[in-house]
């Protein structure tokens, strides 16, 4: 798979394609990650690509023309095809781990990293065809956003993370029983390793009985905790077994309002 990343700080990304996953998978030649330099798509002795906003305003708006002439020339490396372009901007689609495997299956993707107040809005309208948020924070440009989606995408990628032959979107269900990765909608349950007992606090004694129908049972009840109280809104669309809202009904009755004192 090939990524181009179209940025104004290709440098950016020189270390993070050094480390993990990017670079395993540019070394093992699942991914290929080429940074475009949007500057080198100005055609201005100062190489320009941004400029005051119709309307007034303050800060900088991404010209139209660098970004255009960025895409079309990648494009004529294919003729006749269409590559699939992405503009991470705020006001895009929520980046979820559906959308990462959404992204996995094109051999290409063209991220198109704006910075400033934003893009030229007949970018997202003509250019590109998707536009992607990854979360309800305001960051300065689409450069993490773009190492993000990479990072994610990349190891879906079969061979990567040693899943030669399973279905990318498979890896998950190909985990041992009891853990509960994000695919399946919970929050994982907690792990722990050696020392049993650190600094006086111990390893839940169930984890070291050897009993595997406890252990498991005792996964799923954290991970459905956990869940329950840090991102109830995961559970609305996760298909819960008797046994499950038995144990979510158990916390619930345990679980003691704090009575509100109201302020004048
Ligand atoms: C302070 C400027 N904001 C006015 C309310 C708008 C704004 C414009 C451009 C906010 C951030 C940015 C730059 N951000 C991105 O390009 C970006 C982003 C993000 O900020 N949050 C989450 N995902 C993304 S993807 C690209």
């Amino acid at each position: 798979m090939t990524f181009d990343v179209v940025t104004i700080f290709p440098d950016f990304f020189r270390s993070i394609l050094e480390y993990g996953v990017l670079k395993r998978a540019m070394a093992g030649g699942q991914a290929s990650i080429r940074l475009h330099d949007l500057r080198h798509f100005t055609d201005d002795r100062h190489r320009t690509v941004d400029d005051r906003p119709f309307g007034g305003g303050p800060g900088m708006v991404f010209k139209p023309e660098p970004v255009f002439k960025a895409v079309t020339t990648l494009e004529a490396e294919t003729p006749g095809r269409r590559l699939p372009v992405i503009l991470l901007s705020p006001q895009g689609r929520l980046f979820t781990q559906a959308v990462a495997e959404e992204l996995m299956r094109p051999d290409r993707l063209v991220l198109i990293c704006g910075r400033y107040e934003g893009v030229d809005e007949r970018i997202a309208e003509h250019v590109a065809s998707d536009e992607i948020s990854i979360g309800d924070f305001v960051l300065s440009g689409g450069e993490l956003p773009a190492a993000l989606i990479m990072e994610s995408v990349v190891r879906l990628l079969p061979g990567v993370l040693g899943n030669e032959e399973s279905a990318p979107q498979d890896s998950f269900t190909t985990l041992e029983e009891g853990s509960y990765g994000l695919r399946h909608g919970l929050l994982d349950c907690p792990h722990y390793t050696r020392p049993a007992e650190f600094q006086g606090w111990k390893v839940p004694e169930v984890l070291l009985s050897g009993n595997h129908q406890e252990i498991r049972r005792w996964r799923r009840q954290r991970a459905l905790e956990k869940t329950w109280r840090r991102r109830p809104d995961l559970l609305a669309d996760f298909p819960l077994s008797e046994e499950d809202r038995r144990w979510l009904d158990s916390l619930q009755r345990e679980t003691r309002e704090p009575v509100v004192q109201k302020s004048e």
